[in-house]
């Protein structure tokens, strides 16, 4: 059976990708944190799946932080395929905890390659990367080419860690990829994310549960698209003859005030009169026209991003007000 392990399987990306994998017949083994709550929401269908749980999806504790533990489940469990999704994933924080940050995804990447070359048979290795390696380019759209500039200690991180998985592959000779992705949303998205923070807000105001919603540069453009859709291109990236990089985008930028229309039109209410702006929720730099050329994912490993930016806006909307309702 194929085995894979995911860190940072409670994610969003996480357990999309462990559904996925599940349904290609994989056993999947995830990597978990001790946290004051078990309340690990987006995998909960799973692990109270009675036929999933414990027969073909394994939970095991380390930590990134934890070098000995992380050894441990790899040299038990033994993966053909490791997913490396784990990291403090926020870049507006990543300037408030610019060390940890720095510790979990450089050195934790690292880390993680050096573990993996001393196994005896080494497992294949996926690594999320980020359109936040790429700062502010000059070159529009990016692609694996594009020169690394980043503005923020996260895209500095990031940019750490997928040349070192470069230079595992070519020097070492490891089975490493770097899957640079750009913005992926879903009705699994963190809260403080701002497509999650603007559905969920225009659904609260709509139920009369909040009043306005508070947010930073509206002006601020993303390429933008859906979770499930990347999840598919990692899998896809592992599944290629070859160890190779790939960008996986839409291709289309769209701004953060597009996102509150959208929302805002698919609750029926007028954004004027709720939204507002306060310079308090503004980055001290921003990316600049971060969009990617996905054409060497759609040429070699026929991915394609299947959801478009209205229908990922107005899915999450739908999905604040089933869940907002149900409370
Ligand atoms: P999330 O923030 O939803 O998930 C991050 C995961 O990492 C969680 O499972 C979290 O565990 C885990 N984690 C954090 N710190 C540690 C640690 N010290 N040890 C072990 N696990 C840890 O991120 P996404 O699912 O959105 O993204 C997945 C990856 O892809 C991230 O690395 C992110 O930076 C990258 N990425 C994401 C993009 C996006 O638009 N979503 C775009 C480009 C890259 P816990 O639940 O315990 O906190
Ligand atoms: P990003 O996503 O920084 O691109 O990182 P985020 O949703 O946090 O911000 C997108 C843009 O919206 C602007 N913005 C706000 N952002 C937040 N969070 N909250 C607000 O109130 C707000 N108002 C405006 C931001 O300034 C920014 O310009 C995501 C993460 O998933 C990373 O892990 C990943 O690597 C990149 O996408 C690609």
């Amino acid at each position: 059976m194929l085995r894979a392990l995911i860190l940072g399987i409670t994610g969003q990306d996480g357990s999309y990708l462990a559904e996925l994998l599940l349904a290609h017949g994989y056993e999947v083994h995830g990597v978990v944190r001790r946290t004051s709550t078990l309340d690990r929401s987006r995998l909960r269908h799973l692990y109270e799946d009675s036929t999933i749980y414990k027969k073909r999806l394994f939970l095991h504790y380390a930590d990134l932080d934890d070098p000995t533990t992380l050894r441990r489940v790899l040299t038990n469990v033994r993966p053909r395929e490791i997913y490396h999704l784990a990291g403090q994933s926020h870049v507006g924080m990543s300037f408030e905890i610019p060390e940890s940050t720095c510790e979990l995804t450089a050195m934790g990447t690292l880390r993680l390659l050096e573990m993996i070359r001393d196994l005896p048979e080494a497992p294949k290795l996926f690594h999320a990367s980020s359109s936040e390696i790429f700062g502010r380019p000059t070159q529009s759209p990016q692609d694996e080419q594009t020169r690394h500039a980043p503005v923020n200690p996260y895209g500095c991180a990031k940019a750490f860690a997928t040349q070192m998985v470069a230079i595992y592959r070519e020097s070492i000779g490891l089975f490493a990829c770097n899957g640079i992705m750009y913005n992926h949303e879903s009705p699994r998205r963190g809260e403080n994310f701002v497509t999650r923070k603007i559905c969920r807000a225009a659904v609260a105001i709509k139920l009369g549960r909040e009043t306005e919603l508070v947010l930073g540069d509206t002006s601020a453009q993303r390429d933008w698209g859906d979770a499930r859709d990347y999840v598919m291109g990692m899998w896809l990236t592992l599944q290629h003859h070859t160890a190779e990089d790939f960008i996986f985008a839409t291709g289309r930028l769209h701004s953060v005030q597009d996102v509150v229309e959208q929302a805002f039109k698919t609750v029926k209410l007028n954004w004027q009169d709720h939204v507002r702006t306060d310079e308090r929720l503004l980055r001290r730099t921003e990316p600049l026209r971060l969009v990617g050329n996905p054409e060497k994912a759609r040429r070699l490993l026929g991915w394609e991003p299947k959801t478009s930016f209205e229908e990922l806006i107005s899915e999450m909307t739908h999905a604040e007000l089933s869940a907002l309702s149900a409370v």
